[in-house]
């Protein structure tokens, strides 16, 4: 894919950064009220190249987590990326830090940041690079368990009343099909999926056949994401199809899934597959397949989200993804912010690279901590 720039690795800088939320985001699993993100800046000599660590402030999502991944980036990956020199071709990230496992959302962010300082180099924006079609993409809203179903309903309606084309429940045991049936009569014809985050087992089966009735575009990953078998035999139950999440950490994963019938559908997040370039693998083996993607949300800040964004646009992306505006979020973003259309839809950044870049008086205004990565 090299069209002959070098981006020079002069250094590379780790931030992180803590924003308040405009609401706490509860799932299955957790509460967060701040966002906390590490940010990933390389510095290429003639251009600047950034991107975001999406791992939470606690393992629950998935095996990483921030402080974790600080000193993964820190002590291993940052290094090793360096010691390889310039880079020619993005996809040298990903042969320098093979030889490490796991590590997906922090190796995520070192391919971001040298493909964004890298595609600077070419003038040329990550959609174009990644082959998207789109310049405006419809979106959709993640919206966390509310402390009552009033709550909850109240809050439906101003997403609703933005314009989000979608809207994802999470839900928990002892929350869910109450809380989805009163959704869906309230709002019978807006698009409605559901998240369990891993909350189920096998023997809530008469759960999963209860919410079969209520016209949801999908149920997201119900089971344990280590059980894509328990997850076939779930979806053979159910007309709904079943999303995959945190079951698929890469294209292999995919395809795994897909031929063993755990699942109709594939929720895409560059951060839990390793980077945008095993995103678009995921996303080709669904495309052959015939499988719709959509692409996920960790609560990004804007360098999070303009790859978001920049993978929406791809072909084989079917549906709005959780790819909601910097409002959803944050009071400010750490870029300028995302912003939906009144239809709905919210612009692909084309400038070149990832297109957005953190604002130095926001950046030093929610930063906690810094640090250089060294080559020894
Ligand atoms: O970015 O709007 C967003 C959040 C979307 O629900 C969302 N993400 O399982 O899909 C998911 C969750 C994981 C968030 S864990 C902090
Ligand atoms: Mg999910």
């Amino acid at each position: 894919m090299s069209t002959g720039s070098v981006l020079a690795m002069r250094s590379l800088e780790l931030h992180e950064v803590a924003l308040p939320l405009v609401r706490p985001f509860r799932t299955s699993f957790g509460e967060e009220r701040a966002k906390r993100a590490i940010l990933v800046r390389v510095d290429g000599g003639d251009v600047t190249g950034w991107g975001e660590c999406v791992a939470s402030e606690e393992p629950r999502y998935s095996e990483e987590w921030l402080a974790g991944a600080w000193l993964a980036l820190l002590e291993v990956l940052g290094p090793s990326l360096l010691a390889g020199g310039p880079i020619r071709d993005p996809e040298e990230v990903g042969r320098r830090l093979r030889w490490v496992r796991g590590h997906r959302m922090a190796k995520a962010a070192l391919e971001a940041a040298v493909l964004d300082g890298w595609l600077r180099l070419e003038g040329r924006s990550l959609t174009s690079f990644l082959g998207g079609v789109r310049d405006r993409v419809p979106c959709g809203v993640s919206v966390g368990i509310a402390p009552s179903v009033d709550v909850l309903i109240d809050e439906i309606r101003g997403y609703l009343a933005a314009g989000y084309q979608r809207v994802k429940l999470k839900i928990e045991p002892g929350r869910d099909v109450e809380v989805v049936r009163q959704a869906r009569k309230d709002f019978p014809d807006t698009p409605l999926s559901v998240d369990a985050n891993g909350a189920y087992t096998v023997a809530d089966l008469p759960l999963f056949e209860a919410l079969d009735e209520l016209d949801l575009l999908m149920i997201e990953q119900p089971l344990d994401h280590e059980d894509l078998l328990e997850h076939a035999r779930l979806q053979a139950r159910l007309r709904t199809p079943i999303c995959l999440d945190e079951s698929i950490r890469s294209a292999r994963d995919a395809s795994a899934a897909i031929e063993l019938g755990a699942c109709r559908v594939i929720n895409i997040k560059p951060g839990r597959v390793g980077g945008v370039l095993e995103a678009c693998r995921v996303h080709d083996v669904c495309a052959r397949d015939g499988v719709p993607v959509w692409i996920g949300g960790m609560l990004e800040t804007g360098v999070g989200r303009a790859p978001n964004l920049a993978l929406a646009a791809l072909p084989g992306v079917a549906m709005p993804g959780d790819t909601s505006a910097s409002d959803r979020y944050f009071v400010q973003d750490v870029t300028e912010a995302f912003v939906l259309r009144a239809d709905g839809t919210m612009a692909v950044p084309d400038g070149p690279g990832i297109g957005v870049e953190p604002l130095s008086e926001r950046l030093e205004g929610c930063r906690i901590r810094s640090a250089f990565v060294r080559v020894d």
